[in-house]
């Protein structure tokens, strides 16, 4: 089958032929109908993260179950199904503790690029191929441990569910799991892409009464107006700290940072009142170090990450599929743009242009 395939970074994606055997015991195989396209992927084109090599990235994915491997349970042939990007072993300790997202061998395998026994079902010339975070979704079939797999409602269309794959979920979770935004909060969103939207929404269904959102790209907030922010500021033209003290004196209750910069990370820090709390969920490039000023601590302000918004996959998506059938949660107005796989650098490119909410790859 063809793959968008990673070899080296700063090149565009080969869309080449690879193999895919079956799926070994409680591993499945599904029919990808459409895979989303996220900035995670893109800072690894751009050598910002670590990529193993060769690799089929991809890891916001939704589609149907093919074929299962012996002793699966949870799920059979014809099944719709998001792909979660971490899957897990259900024994560690954080399995245990319902923090399924920081799995230890879940983490290990998906940035190993392996499924989670430590070997590939994608091969090139008899050469191992790595599975991007065991999805590997810019592909028509992908093989993922069961654990990876969230099924869904047969009315929910496939497109849309695969965008609860990574984007919906982190910044939604970001704001419901990792923050827990109370009603009536202000809220500060830095960078509203794909991911960074959806915070935006995640606040506004929390009911925050104050939603600042922050982007260098005009497009970008006129979006976050759609999502549910309450104000607008372009950090390009004005200064973002003194701009959120005038709106909400003291600084904000939360705030997020959804770029994966350290300036930003740290600008989320001094937006926040005291006792505030503030989250990172952009990725920053490997090796990077954010400072923090140590004479506010005594201020009691919080910074945390937050990985897959701290979800529990199987709790929580299918929970927003029922909040997008019932007309609270936007997914439609977040496809800017339909690729074939042979678009998918096309895609890359329009994401770094800043010119849509979310891409996808559709394969139906
Ligand atoms: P996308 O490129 O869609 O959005 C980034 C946004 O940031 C754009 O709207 C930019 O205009 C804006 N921006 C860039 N620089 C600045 C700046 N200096 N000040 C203000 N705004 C700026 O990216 P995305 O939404 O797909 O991803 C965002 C981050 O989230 C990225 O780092 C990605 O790797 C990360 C992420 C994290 C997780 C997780 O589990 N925590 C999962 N997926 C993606
Ligand atoms: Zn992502």
């Amino acid at each position: 089958m063809k793959a968008a395939v990673f070899y080296r970074p700063n090149e565009p994606l080969a869309i080449d032929d690879v193999d895919l055997a079956d799926p070994k015991p409680q591993e499945v195989t599904v029919r990808v109908a459409a895979a989303g396209v996220c900035h995670s992927d893109l800072h690894m084109i751009d050598g910002l993260i670590p990529c193993p090599s060769p690799c089929v990235l991809g890891h916001e994915g939704a589609g149907v179950v093919e074929k299962v491997g012996e002793g699966v349970t949870y799920t059979q042939p014809g099944d719709h199904v998001i792909l979660s990007f971490i899957p897990s072993c259900g024994q560690c300790p954080y399995c245990i503790a319902g923090r399924p997202n920081l799995c230890t061998a879940g983490n290990r395998a998906a940035t190993r690029g392996t499924l989670l026994d430590g070997t590939t079902r994608l091969s090139k010339d008899g050469k191992p191929v790595y599975h991007l975070t065991c999805t590997a979704c810019f592909a028509p079939y992908a093989v993922l441990p069961e654990s990876s797999l969230v099924k869904i409602r047969q009315d929910m269309p496939l497109d849309r569910a695969a965008l609860i794959g990574c984007g919906v979920m982190t910044g939604v979770g970001a704001v419901i799991n990792t923050a827990k935004v109370q009603p009536g909060s202000s809220v500060a969103v830095i960078g509203c892409g794909g991911v960074g939207l959806n915070v935006v929404q995640g606040a506004a269904l929390t009911g925050a009464a104050q939603i600042i959102a922050i982007d260098i790209n005009d497009y970008k907030l006129e979006l976050a107006q759609q999502f549910g922010a309450t104000h607008a500021l372009n950090s390009a033209n004005e200064d973002a700290l003194s701009a959120v003290r005038n709106l909400s004196p003291g600084g904000v209750d939360y705030a997020f940072e959804v770029i994966g910069r350290p300036e930003t990370m740290r600008q989320a820090f001094d937006l926040i009142r005291r006792g505030g709390l503030a989250v990172v969920v952009g990725l920053a490039p490997a090796g990077a170090e954010v400072s923090l000023p140590a004479g506010v601590f005594l201020q009691e302000k919080t910074i945390t990450g937050s990985s897959y918004g701290g979800t529990r996959p199987r709790i929580d998506m299918p929970k927003l599929v029922d909040l997008y059938l019932l007309g609270r949660l936007k997914l439609d107005e977040l496809i800017s743009r339909v690729y074939p796989l042979e678009g998918i650098n096309d895609a890359f490119e329009a994401m770094r242009r800043g010119e849509v909410a979310r891409s996808i790859v559709s394969f139906a």
